[in-house]
């Protein structure tokens, strides 16, 4: 289809040559307006479908549909003059452009979000009427994650706590599990978050640091504000590193109120467990990726869905009796620093989340979405938790801002499937154009509609829950009190290395701050938890370690804490594989069992471009764009050249590059070894191993047949790391 030409453009002439930019016909428009065919990371075509590149047309127009014959140039007094205040395109372009950012959120600013779709098992039916529970029942969500502290553009990687929400659209409204990945809160008291929240963020003055606990401030507050402490050590620990969002668990922290059909009540808490395992970053890879890759956590989740390797968590619950007292085992529910360890209260398998659609548009959807604690179905209410309580105030309050008045729910990510009849008119951002005249109850000029629904008609209502006879008082139940016992708890849950973790965190952040004072605070708290803990940190800081103040109560491990020991599917696992052009037979072989087992393989050669004439092999990475963290393991490929032995010779000294082992090769293999990573080689690969000083120890394999060389790599890549390979002190 051939562009008509508009009559009366300046450029329906030719144009004048004399200017260098000048003015261009409206292109041939393109009559399939998809977007290119999308591949995975690996460069293969995913099948996936094509999403639509074109927006509303063929045409450029203005926002009114008019359309234009150049974007490119002002309407100016001549040539060389000044711009005309009558150029209304320009106008309304840049006006539009001045106002295309919102504040981002004030917490929970960086994320990134996926569509999915979670089925229900039926399973929780005897606890909970929501309909979306039921068995087979398929509803749609929306999943975003995020970091808690850092600004909108700050590194994925970061030591915090991540947001893990979800909308699922159901056919009874929309509910809202906005949770985190760390099971307790810092507070217990809503009224505290403005300060905790503050504490953690850049410093008021120099706005330093970016994303980081590790200053003053923080460790000021929660050093002073000990409810803090079982927050903190989850947050010290490898959980607030995790490798990806997809392994990743996820927690509602809150105790919910569940409702079943015939009215009766259950409390319960929220897990997700993802399908691949716990997994996590180590500290220095988590900081290195920072520089290397900040996006490294969105580019993984998005890589992964749309190469059809699609994220799954299930959802389960714990579940408790609802007895006046609403504690368990002399916990108490509603405090939201408190955990029920699973060997108390199992998790019981409810439904299976699955994402497999990466948003469109990341502003329309990832950036506008608006979650609320108090978007609930009927079946599920919330408690008298004081956090979460304050919770229903703030999500509906901060969005009136954000999304500009109070319309937000007609956005299309956060409409809901079910009809909605609300009665609210006007205000910014009116979408709808709602027919009646009289929005208001009773009436009769509307025939009375919309009508209050009937018991049969599953309305939402709140659980007639009996008050305890009590007075107005500004105040936190003594069973509030206890700060310590629950750290202590997830310290000796804890496995050896995970401690080392937790005790490097801690040295590392608290070296972090100015103030002596306040790190001496932290040691104190520390000697409350643990002495072995507070000993181990006190040393790392050069400092006395003080003895705790309290009586320690005696805890039982939760051994359901502890990430390591077990193995998990490897799907999506990244491995590296240095290429040798003497071997690309070896090298397709093992990148193709790679591929058929749902692993990603990322091919680096010294330059990028096809490997061969004819191999089909690309060089996804060279030896100057990869580095380390990129994989989850590494395969050093090489056959021997001719003429050469396989086997590097004795007198190789280690750490030492030998000859033709580039230096960015040995960093490589070294970073590797350093983060527990799994190493493997085959044929000369090994040389690249001795010239790193890593040709032997825990987690290195070798194999001259390149597919034995991958099964070893792979068997030792479903425990995520090779922790035998360091000697841990801590225990
Ligand atoms: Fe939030 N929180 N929060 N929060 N929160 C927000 O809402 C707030 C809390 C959580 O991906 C804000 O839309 C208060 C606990 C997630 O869009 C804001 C308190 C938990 C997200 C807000 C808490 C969370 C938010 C900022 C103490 C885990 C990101 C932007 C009473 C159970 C949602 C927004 C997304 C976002 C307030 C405590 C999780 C300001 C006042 C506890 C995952 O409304």
């Amino acid at each position: 289809m051939v562009n008509p030409p508009i009559p009366g453009a300046p450029n329906s002439e030719p144009p004048s040559l004399e200017e260098p930019t000048e003015p261009r016909g409206p292109l041939p428009p393109k009559p399939d307006q998809t977007g290119p065919e999308t591949v995975t990371p690996t460069g293969a075509p995913t099948g996936a479908p094509k999403q639509a590149k074109g927006q509303q047309g063929e045409y450029l127009t203005t926002s009114t549909g008019l359309r234009l014959y150049d974007t490119d140039h002002s309407l100016k007094a001549g040539e060389r003059g000044p711009t005309l205040l009558q150029d209304h395109h320009l106008r309304e372009k840049v006006m539009h452009f001045d106002h295309e950012r919102i504040p981002e959120r004030v917490v929970h600013a960086r994320g990134y979000g996926a569509h999915g779709v979670f089925i229900g098992y039926g399973t929780a039916g005897k606890v909970s009427k929501a309909a979306f529970l039921g068995d087979g029942v398929e509803t749609p969500v929306f999943v975003r994650f995020s970091t808690v502290v850092g600004s909108r553009g700050s590194a994925d990687t970061v030591r915090d706590t991540r947001g893990f929400a979800t909308k699922f659209y159901t056919q009874e409204g929309n509910f809202d599990l906005v949770g985190n990945n760390i099971p307790v809160f810092f507070i217990q008291d809503g009224i505290k978050f403005p300060d905790i929240i503050h504490a953690a963020k850049p410093h008021p003055d120099r706005e330093i640091p970016q994303a980081q606990s590790a200053h003053d401030t923080f460790w000021d507050f929660v050093s002073t504000h000990t409810e803090a402490t079982h927050h903190v050590m989850w947050q010290m620990s490898d959980r607030a590193v995790p490798r990806s969002y997809r392994t990743m668990e996820g927690f509602g922290v809150h105790t919910f109120r569940l409702v079943d059909a015939e009215g009766g009540t259950s409390l319960a808490k929220f897990h997700w467990k993802p399908k691949l395992g716990v997994h996590s970053l180590v500290w220095e890879e988590a900081q290195m990726i920072s520089g290397v890759d900040p996006d490294f956590h969105r580019r993984d989740l998005a890589d992964a869905i749309e190469s059809g390797a699609y994220p799954q968590w299930e959802l389960g619950i714990q579940v408790f009796p609802d007895t006046p007292r609403q504690t368990f085992e002399g916990i108490d529910l509603l405090d939201p620093t408190k955990i029920v360890p699973e060997e108390l209260a199992p998790v019981q398998p409810i439904g299976m989340l699955t994402l497999n659609r990466n948003p469109m548009n990341y502003f329309a959807e990832t950036e506008q979405v608006a979650f609320h604690v108090g978007n609930l179905v009927p079946g599920i209410d919330v408690t008298d938790d004081p956090l979460v309580q304050a919770r229903l105030f703030s999500y509906l309050d901060t969005q009136l801002t954000r999304l500009a008045g109070p319309n937000f729910n007609q956005i299309p990510v956060n409409r809901p499937h079910a009809p909605v009849n609300d009665m609210f008119r006007d205000g910014f951002h009116q979408h709808a154009v709602h027919a009646g005249v009289a929005p208001y109850r009773p009436n009769t000029l509307d025939g009375g509609n919309p009508f209050d629904a009937g018991p049969e008609d599953r309305p939402f209502v709140e659980v007639a829950q009996p008050l305890p006879k009590a007075v107005k008082i500004r105040q936190a139940p003594a069973s509030f009190a206890d700060h310590f016992t629950q750290p202590r708890l997830f310290w000796q849950s804890l496995s050896p290395v995970e401690k080392e973790h937790l005790v490097r965190a801690f040295t590392f952040e608290l070296g972090k701050c100015y103030e002596q004072a306040i790190r001496e605070r932290e040691l104190m708290v520390l000697a409350n938890v643990d002495p072995v803990l507070c000993k181990e940190v006190a040393q790392g800081l050069g400092l006395p370690a003080p003895t705790a103040t309290g009586r320690p109560k005696k805890v039982m491990p939760s051994p359901a804490l502890s990430q390591i020991g077990r193995t998990w599917p490897t799907d999506g696992r990244m491995i590296g594989i240095v290429v040798d052009p003497a071997d690309l037979d070896g090298v397709r072989m093992v990148r193709e069992t790679i591929l058929a087992a749902g692993m990603v393989p990322l091919l680096i050669a010294p330059t990028g471009g096809p490997l061969d004439a004819d191999s089909g092999l690309v060089a996804q990475r060279t030896f100057l764009t990869a580095r380390s963290v990129e994989f989850d393991a590494l395969l050093l490929a090489g056959s021997p050249p001719p003429g050469q032995d396989a086997v590097p010779s004795k007198d190789a000294k280690a750490g030492v590059p030998g000859d033709g082992v580039d230096p960015r090769v040995v960093l490589m293999v070294q970073e590797c070894y350093r983060h527990a990573k799994a190493i493997g080689a085959w044929g000369n690969g090994r040389a690249a191993l001795e010239a790193a000083g890593c040709a032997t120890g825990a987690g290195i394999v070798v194999d001259d047949d390149p597919p034995k060389a991958l099964g070893k790599l792979v068997k030792l890549l479903g425990a995520h790391r090779v922790w035998e390979r360091f000697p841990v002190s801590v225990s």
